[in-house]
């Protein structure tokens, strides 16, 4: 019983993680076998559902990928407001590495930039997984000194979730170090404090 509780919690894991952006933290609930009761588990099949699962697109199919915990990057500037990382709570979103960088208290306007590592030239689809919730705001995401994207409008929901992930394609990036900048354009409403989480970005070679 025990190794099927491990398969379909593995499986219901599959079918969710293409919905988002990164690899989300792998819930393996696991009841432990009744005093007495013979171990169920072969010991080799246990490792493999251990073994790191290969990152899955969003169409389903193996990417070779590059994944950074946002919480994890380097703060280079936050021109207003506060960068923080902060934990999932668990009636919350499922953050990967369960964490996000939070950045409040902005005004329109005011810009986060992060610090990110490119390991070998070429060019790249950059995906961005934000958080999305009742209080968060619009923004705009421009990589070193590259065009803005589209606004993006985080707020949604009566609750944190994650939000739908965002795709930044084609962008050539040389190994070394590059920004990605988080503008804030508005909160929901003008006196709204503004909001803005992400969770993780990934590189995804084209
Ligand atoms: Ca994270």
């Amino acid at each position: 019983m025990r190794l099927l509780r491990v398969l379909v919690v593995v499986a219901v894991a599959a079918v969710l993680i293409p919905l988002a952006g990164c690899p989300q933290p792998q819930e393996r609930v696991i009841d432990e076998p009744p005093e007495g009761a013979p171990a169920e588990v072969d010991p080799a099949a246990e490792a493999a559902l251990t073994e790191e699962q290969p990152a899955v697109g969003m169409t389903g199919e193996p990417l070779t990928r590059a994944i950074s915990e946002a919480e994890d990057l380097e703060v280079v500037e936050v021109s207003g407001g506060e960068a923080v990382a902060v934990d999932a709570e668990p009636d919350g979103p499922q953050w990967s590495g369960g964490r996000q960088l939070w950045w409040y208290d902005a005004e329109p306007g005011d810009t986060l930039t992060l610090r990110f590592q490119v390991g070998a030239a070429g060019q790249y689809d950059v995906i961005l997984q934000p958080t999305s919730g009742p209080d968060y705001g619009k923004v705009t995401f421009t990589i070193d000194e590259g065009p803005a994207t589209e606004v993006y409008d985080l707020a949604a929901g009566d609750d944190l979730g994650l939000a739908e992930p965002i795709w930044i394609p084609g962008v050539e990036l040389s190994a070394g170090e590059h920004v990605l900048v988080v503008t804030a354009q508005e909160g929901l409403m003008p006196e709204s404090p503004f909001n803005f989480g992400l969770d993780c970005m990934q590189l995804k070679t084209l």
